[in-house]
């Protein structure tokens, strides 16, 4: 079938409009007629030729939310009509990750995700014959996409697609980092490095579960009536002060508990350990760094009993999960409405992408 889809041809160069023909749906495959999705700074990250595992030309998107309009054979988790939201880490709740209870890491069709194409080696997306790859097993920038089973989690019929199209990455990665990888316990202090889509979400998950202090750290000061609303108590330019980590050691009694980085920079990445509590603070790199790019800090950093760890997808299974995280949202118990500030077609996506680059939004959600 012909799609429409925003086709990225080459790094560094804007998307562009497409019709792309679609193959139906292979065993274990199903199709979903896209509804909406968010544009998230990884896809950002990987147009910008920064992504080691970036493919061209490729379908990017990995925030969208749809109906499945097609299945191929030997599927039973899902059926024409079910409400869906794609999942860039699937869970086949059979592999030795799934299997082991400690990870939401789902290897099952890693392999083949990376490199753009279907578990059979093979994309479903060409224009005249040539081959458009697949984007982290998603590729919602598109009308219609084929993935896995395992890629999709079945969601609630009434959930618009518009709101929730976002669980499909940013809300469930803030607000799964601070309940799934870190634990944030009530009462503790808490530093979000980076108030955008990711940030902003860590800040709901943490006063969600009764963080006392959270310091929100950002060079852009037009984030604060937001990251305000979201629950955070204390603000750090880092342009402003002479060091950051200093600066959050004084308001918190020499350190956080928890830290969260979310920007993708090392220097940051750097400054969220070191403003970790001596003996306790967790530091949970959340954001996604170039080729190349290396953390380094003393070791005696981590001697001293600061932990680094990482957290990809909130640490969430996602098709156990994700429809957990959109009855939140249908309940009241998290806001998505507030940090969805942009909406537009698809043949816009590019302004879309200059929004954030400007800083000038939070998300960002084209609908179909
Ligand atoms: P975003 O562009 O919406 O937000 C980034 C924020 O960081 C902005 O508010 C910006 O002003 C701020 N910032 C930039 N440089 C800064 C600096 N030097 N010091 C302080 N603040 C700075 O991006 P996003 O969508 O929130 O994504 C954030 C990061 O998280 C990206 O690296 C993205 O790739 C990554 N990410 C990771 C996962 C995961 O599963 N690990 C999931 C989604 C996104
Ligand atoms: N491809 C990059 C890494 C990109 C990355 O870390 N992706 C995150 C999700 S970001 C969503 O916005 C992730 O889930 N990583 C785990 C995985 O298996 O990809 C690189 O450096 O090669
Ligand atoms: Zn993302």
């Amino acid at each position: 079938m012909d799609v429409k889809a925003a086709v990225a041809f080459k790094a560094g160069q804007p998307l562009s409009i497409e019709t792309v023909q679609l193959e139906g749906p292979k065993a274990g495959e199903v199709l979903v007629e896209m509804k909406a999705t968010g544009i998230c700074h990884t896809d950002a990250f990987t147009l910008s030729g920064d992504d080691p595992e970036g493919i061209f030309p490729a379908i990017l998107g990995h925030e969208g939310a749809g109906v499945v309009v097609d299945i191929g054979p030997g599927v039973t988790s899902v059926q024409k009509g079910d409400h869906v939201i794609p999942l860039y880490t699937p869970e086949c709740r059979q592999c030795k990750y799934c299997l082991s209870g400690k990870t939401n890491l789902c290897q099952a069709i890693r392999a083949t995700q990376g490199r753009g194409v279907m578990p059979d080696g093979t994309s479903r997306f060409s224009i005249d014959g040539e081959p458009i790859y697949h984007y982290m097993g998603t590729s919602t920038f598109a009308n219609y996409s084929v993935m896995p089973e395992i890629s999709v989690a079945k969601i609630r019929k009434d959930a618009p697609f518009d709101k929730v199209c976002y669980i499909g990455c940013g809300v469930t990665t803030g607000v799964g980092a601070v309940i799934n990888t870190a634990k944030v316990t009530p009462g503790s202090t808490v530093a979000v490095f980076g108030l955008g889509g990711i940030g902003l979400n860590v800040i709901q998950g943490a006063r969600m579960v009764g963080a006392d202090i959270i310091i929100g750290v950002d060079i852009n000061p037009s984030k604060i009536p937001l990251a305000t609303q979201f629950g955070m108590t204390h603000f750090v330019n880092p342009k402003e002060v002479s060091n950051v980590v200093e600066a959050i050691a004084d308001i918190t009694d020499g350190g956080v508990d928890y830290s969260f980085e979310c920007i993708g920079n090392t220097t940051t990445m750097r400054q969220s350990l070191e403003c970790c509590h001596k003996g306790w603070g967790e530091s949970v790199i959340i954001g996604v760094a170039g080729a190349g790019q290396e953390i380094c800090t003393r070791p005696f950093q981590l001697v001293t009993g600061r932990v680094w760890k990482g957290s990809a997808f909130g640490g969430a299974r996602g098709r156990t999960d994700v429809p957990k995280i959109v009855d939140w949202y249908m309940n009241g118990k998290i806001d998505i409405d507030s940090l969805i500030t942009h909406k537009m077609p698809l043949e816009d996506i590019n302004k879309g992408f200059d929004l954030m680059h400007r800083g000038e939004s939070i998300r960002t959600v084209v609908e179909f």
